[in-house]
């Protein structure tokens, strides 16, 4: 999968080399570009805003200098394929809010081109152009709070995408087990050695050898901690992955499920 980032501060993805993703570099999952903006610019100070029309605070992104950016991109990977999935990801805090199934369901794009907007955000016709234009546009957020840039988002992105991609996980068990995939539980609690610490003790189910029991607090755990800090996410679950131990738990934390 290639995956373009397209900001004017590329040294923000400095990171992206070292973590995770330098893996899946070097296993030729991941073919990561990224790329400054301000190459695409013609004019001698290389603007990238102006004022917004409508007057109010800030500056808004040329959306020239976007288009001219997005199609060098683009075309550098179209095959013109049926197959071919070239999505455009903008990173906004009025986008729809990202979620473990999006990033499952990008994992099978051709291209991830990811455009990182500063100042008071992009101009809406970028995103409208290239929609109209047959890509599929991904206005996202990440959360209910504002960043000065798209980039923190971009890597949160590009991370959540490409540790799912096939060959990625070191153990792809743990992608099935993990919190937001699967049943919609969060995860329960995890401890190892030492037996004591600053006088903590391990929950004594966890030290015998029945695994069903082991198995039924994991599960109880989970539905706990879920009633309490993702109430949203206990309404929601799934009903067929329910069983009537579940919803005795579920009953017990004050959520009320239909059977
Ligand atoms: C400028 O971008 C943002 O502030 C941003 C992007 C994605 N999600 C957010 N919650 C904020």
């Amino acid at each position: 999968m290639r995956i373009d980032l397209l900001s004017i501060f590329p040294d923000y993805f400095a990171p992206l080399e070292v973590s995770l993703l330098g893996k899946a570099g070097e296993h030729g999952l991941v073919d990561l570009r990224i790329h400054d903006l301000r190459e695409w610019t013609h004019d001698r100070h290389r603007s990238v805003d102006d004022t917004p029309y409508g007057g109010g605070a800030g500056m808004v992104m040329m959306p020239s200098v976007w288009g001219e950016a997005i199609d060098e991109v683009f075309e550098e990977t179209g095959t013109g394929g049926q197959s071919d999935r070239r999505v455009l990801a903008i990173p906004t805090p009025s986008g729809v809010p990202l979620t473990q199934s999006m990033a499952q369901d990008l994992t099978n794009a051709t291209q991830l081109v990811i455009a990182c907007g500063r100042y008071e955000g992009i101009d809406q016709r970028v995103a409208e152009h290239y929609r109209e234009a047959g890509f599929e546009v991904l206005e996202y957020s990440i959360g209910d709070y504002v960043l000065n840039g798209g980039e923190v988002a971009a890597m949160v992105l590009t991370e959540a995408v490409a540790r799912l991609l096939d060959g990625f996980m070191g153990n792809p068990d743990s992608l099935v087990e993990e919190s937001h995939s699967g049943a919609g539980l969060l995860e329960y609690p995890v401890f190892t050695k030492p037996r004591e610490f600053r006088s903590l003790e391990i929950p004594g189910v966890l030290l015998g050898g029945n695994h069903a029991a082991i198995e039924r607090w994991r599960r109880d755990r989970a539905i706990e901690k879920t009633a309490r800090v993702r109430p949203d996410l206990a309404l929601s679950l799934d009903a067929s992955s329910l069983t009537r131990e579940d919803r005795a738990m579920l009953a017990r934390c004050g959520v009320a499920y239909p059977r």
